[in-house]
């Protein structure tokens, strides 16, 4: 697929440079060959073993956070692919991989801590992720005061951008009915201002047919769904191969979210999509 993006890079000069991007999500392969010239030094945190290595080792065979990471900041060199801002630092937190995911991980991943890990000097947050509609949990105040604390004060006091999937729920189990079977607004988190929430076009330039709809949708990119052989390069773990695959351009993968349970109460089930 060809997103036409190389003229922000050749002639706006636009690359990423000097923008730190969060990828909240399962993990990060901090040595991945075409992730690693963008990771910040240790500037990630893996919440289960508190050290800055956040590298997925369980999900070996592709790591949902190390693929959303590429469509981000997948470096300009001779391997792989390219990002959409491939001069972009990436810091991973893998609070969606936490055995017991936790409130206070959650807002230190969001830009409310200064150290182990420091979050706050993220200038983008990628949230590639939303709650099981089956749990009916209001958000959080402590959570929508971090939005709001970081979309005030992170970034120099420009304000921090906390980007979101809308959710993958179009025809999902309701089938093929034409109209949306979720509402991007079902997760409360969505409904924040606070929140840049996108939605997936297809390499038609038309809605996926998965990509939730909903008031809450700020803007559109182009993802997966799209005729064989036209999507874009994901960095999955160094030990498979490169696949072609979605390519959702914002810096919110909503073709390839996954859930996170309401909270409270946590859980460490998450539900690939
Ligand atoms: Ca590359």
């Amino acid at each position: 697929m060809d997103i036409n993006v190389e003229p922000v890079f050749s002639t706006l000069g636009i690359t990423g440079a000097s923008v730190t991007v969060a990828v909240v999500d399962t993990g990060l392969e901090i040595a991945h060959e075409d992730l690693a010239a963008n990771v910040v030094p240790n500037g990630s945190w893996n919440f289960n073993d508190n050290t800055t290595d956040p590298t997925n080792t369980i999900d070996t065979d592709g790591d949902h956070g190390t693929s959303v990471s590429g469509l981000i900041a997948m470096a300009r060199n001779t391997v792989g692919g390219i990002g959409v801002a491939p001069r972009a630092r990436l810091k991973g937190f893998n609070f969606l991989s936490m055995t017991i995911q936790t409130e206070a991980a959650f807002l230190d991943s969001l830009g409310g801590s200064t150290s182990n890990p420091n979050s706050s000097n993220a200038f983008i947050f990628n949230q590639s992720f939303g709650v099981s509609l089956t749990d009916d949990e209001p958000i959080p105040a402590a959570e929508e005061a971090q939005y709001l604390a970081g979309v005030t004060n992170l970034r120099g006091g420009k304000g921090a951008l906390y980007v979101k999937a809308a959710g993958n729920g179009f025809d999902g189990p309701c089938g093929n009915t034409g109209v949306s079977c979720e509402n991007a607004n079902f997760d409360p988190s969505n409904a924040l201002p606070y929140q840049v929430v996108a939605g997936a076009m297809n390499a038609d330039g038309i809605k996926a047919s998965y990509s939730t709809a909903g008031s809450a949708i700020w803007v559109s990119a182009l993802t997966r769904q799209r005729p064989p052989g036209s999507g874009m390069m994901l960095s999955e773990a160094s030990s498979k191969s490169y696949s072609s695959s979605m390519s959702p351009t914002i810096c919110s993968s909503t073709s390839s979210m996954v859930t996170r349970p309401a909270m409270p109460p946590y859980s460490s089930t998450t539900i690939a999509m």
